[in-house]
């Protein structure tokens, strides 16, 4: 087992489609004890009763936390370090951008919705590192989920594809601010992916046809594939492994056009 005797910390499971989700049970399957984090109580129940398929899934901690949210932030740590006492890797599987920071101009992009989308998809990863980092005294793995849409123009991507482009920079100077403490900080970049995030955005069907008949893998990106990278990155395996974008995409990224 990958992970054994490691304490594993997941933002971002909403569903059973969740890349977030497909993370928690191949890190799980791999011997880390888990804390999950959830935003609503609503999405508490759900992932409350998604945990039970887990297994050890008696042990696995679920908090509530809000990373816009200070108090939020600080008292899960507070629980992690009572439960855990030390933390060797965290996953930031969040996003957000309004939907209409999603279709037509980016050039019609308002400047709270900036604000938000960098706040909520770029920032919220500099506070989640912030709060792990006091816990990871062996050294860890900073991971967080990021999309190509950052380096090429993805139609309607838009304002995302600015805030993960954000994203990636912070993924390469935390890693240098990071590094001396033995502690990694890399990003995994998936395909299109069907999950929550995804369906309804216009073009995403479209385009995920295309990446079936495209991609040198012939298929699209499933949450298993890209949790069995996460399992991965978060082990000594990728002991040599920081400051990298790391792509799971079928092989989409290599092709011209
Ligand atoms: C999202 C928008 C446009 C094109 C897109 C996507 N493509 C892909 C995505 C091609 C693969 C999914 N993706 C990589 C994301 O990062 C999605 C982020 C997102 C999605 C929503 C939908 C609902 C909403 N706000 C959102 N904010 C961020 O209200």
């Amino acid at each position: 087992m990958l992970l054994e005797n490691k304490n594993v910390l997941i933002y971002g499971v909403r569903n059973k489609r969740s890349l977030a989700w497909g993370a928690a049970q191949s890190v799980a399957r791999e011997g880390a004890r888990l804390c999950l984090t959830y935003l609503s109580e609503r999405e508490g129940d759900d992932v409350r009763k998604l945990v039970q398929e887990l297994p050890n899934s008696e042990s696995v901690l679920i908090v509530p936390c809000d990373l816009t949210v200070p108090e939020q932030v600080t008292s899960l740590h507070e629980r992690i370090k009572e439960e855990f006492g030390t933390l060797d890797a965290m996953l930031h599987a969040v996003a957000f951008a309004k939907k209409e920071d999603l279709d037509g101009h980016y050039l019609d992009t308002s400047r709270d919705g900036f604000l938000l989308a960098l706040e909520v998809s770029a920032f919220s990863f500099v506070t989640a590192c912030k709060h792990a980092v006091p816990l990871m005294t062996n050294g860890g793995s900073l991971l967080t989920l990021t999309y190509q849409g950052s380096q090429r123009v993805v139609p309607n991507y838009n304002l995302m594809g600015v805030a993960k482009a954000a994203l990636e920079a912070s993924v390469r100077y935390l890693a240098n601010d990071l590094g001396p403490q033995n502690i990694r900080v890399n990003a995994v970049s998936p395909g299109p992916t069907m999950t929550l995030s995804a369906r309804g955005i216009s073009g995403f069907v479209e385009l995920h046809k295309l990446v079936t008949e495209k991609a040198p893998l012939r298929r699209n990106t499933n949450i298993e594939e890209v949790g069995d990278t996460v399992a991965f990155m978060a082990s000594d395996y990728a002991r040599g492994i920081t400051g990298e974008i790391l792509l799971v995409d079928a092989g989409v990224h290599i092709l011209g056009s």
